[in-house]
């Protein structure tokens, strides 16, 4: 155990503040045309601030999904640069992904699973200490990449952590369709490392259980599957509406408490935060919301010809009718 010190806990509310109030606001700045899509957090800030706090970014390697939005701003990401992805920008935003130890969001999904297995290799070939920290749905673990992933990685006892968030849903299809058994964790059994489940919605826990399956996977002691069980308390982006598929009785029932407010009790209870320190975390909040947007509003409108960029060297020939039609339309 290494309990995290009154500054730790400091820093891990308000990192669990800010990952709520930008998700918040970029739901309403999507609204506001402003970004055109975007995939809510909101009931994963816990699971994604834990996390954070298990991973050295002077040596470790995050391998994001699309919906890391917490994780990003605890490593100290380039916030105005990773939103550019939300933007559409096609290189994945302008963050730094090297420097951050971050890369570039991955919305195929599984499709990162590999890379963490790839790097943790390279770590391992050059006799480094680093260890990627992969970050998947549960949903992610039924892809053939991250069997692939996990399998490699067992096998070569390579330096990973799989983090899984297990928030019950994969756009519209529960985790009782998803995963024959109930448990993401126990899947790790097959691949010949450990699996271990953690309450998603507890920050201390999901920090506690990152340390340590980091500080194994250092040891050379091989990869961590870590299941952090949470509920998606949205939709699954902008665009969906989950009242399609789910009844709000049925959310209240097993959203279980906002790991926000279970935090900012836990804190306030144990006398680690004060209202005087909320009061003044708000307001950098504030002005940290009013940068970013006034940052997000200034951005040149995206050039639809991009969406034809970059795919191929060569353009196919349905692309290239595709292209001429659009030009044409524009024109
Ligand atoms: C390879 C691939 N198949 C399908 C999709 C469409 N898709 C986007 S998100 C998603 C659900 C993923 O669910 P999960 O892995 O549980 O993560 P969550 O979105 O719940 O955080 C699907 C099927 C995709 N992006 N990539």
């Amino acid at each position: 155990m290494s309990d995290p010190t009154r500054d730790e806990e400091r820093e891990l509310f308000r990192n669990i503040l800010k990952a709520r109030a930008l998700d918040v606001e970029l739901v309403r700045w999507q609204r506001q045309g402003i970004i055109p899509a975007f995939p809510p957090s909101l009931g994963q800030e816990a699971a994604q601030i834990g996390a954070a706090a298990g991973i050295d970014p002077t040596r470790d390697f995050a391998f994001p999904m699309y919906r890391e939005l917490g994780v990003a701003l605890a490593m100290g990401v380039d916030m105005l640069g990773y939103l550019g992805n939300h933007n559409g920008n096609w290189n994945g935003g302008s963050h730094d992904p090297v420097a951050s130890r971050f890369t570039p969001i991955q919305s195929v999904v599984g499709s990162n699973s590999p890379h963490a297995a790839g790097w943790a290799l390279g770590q391992q070939i050059d006799g480094l200490d680093g260890v990627a920290v992969a970050f998947i749905g549960e949903g992610g673990t039924s892809q053939g990449d991250t069997h692939e992933a996990m399998n490699f990685a067992g096998v070569w006892k390579l330096p990973v952590v799989f983090f899984v968030t297990n928030n019950q849903w994969a756009i519209s299809v529960p985790v009782a369709q998803q995963v024959a058994g109930g448990s993401v964790a126990a899947r790790a059994a097959g691949y010949g490392f450990e699996g271990i489940e953690v309450d998603g919605n507890d920050v201390l826990a999901v920090r506690q259980a990152t340390l340590d399956a980091v500080a194994k996977a250092r040891r050379g002691e091989g990869p961590t599957l870590i299941e952090a069980k949470t509920y998606r308390r949205g939709p699954h982006a902008t665009s969906d509406d989950p009242g399609r598929y789910r009844t709000l009785e049925e959310e209240r029932r097993d959203a279980g408490e906002d790991p926000v407010e279970r935090y900012r009790r836990s804190v306030t209870e144990r006398g680690i935060v004060d209202d005087a320190f909320i009061a003044e975390v708000d307001a950098e909040i504030a002005a940290w919301l009013e940068e970013i947007r006034t940052h997000l509003i200034s951005l040149p409108e995206r050039d639809g010809s991009e969406l034809f960029d970059n795919v191929y060297a060569e353009l196919t020939d349905d692309l290239r009718e595709q292209r001429a039609a659009w030009e044409g339309a524009r024109s």
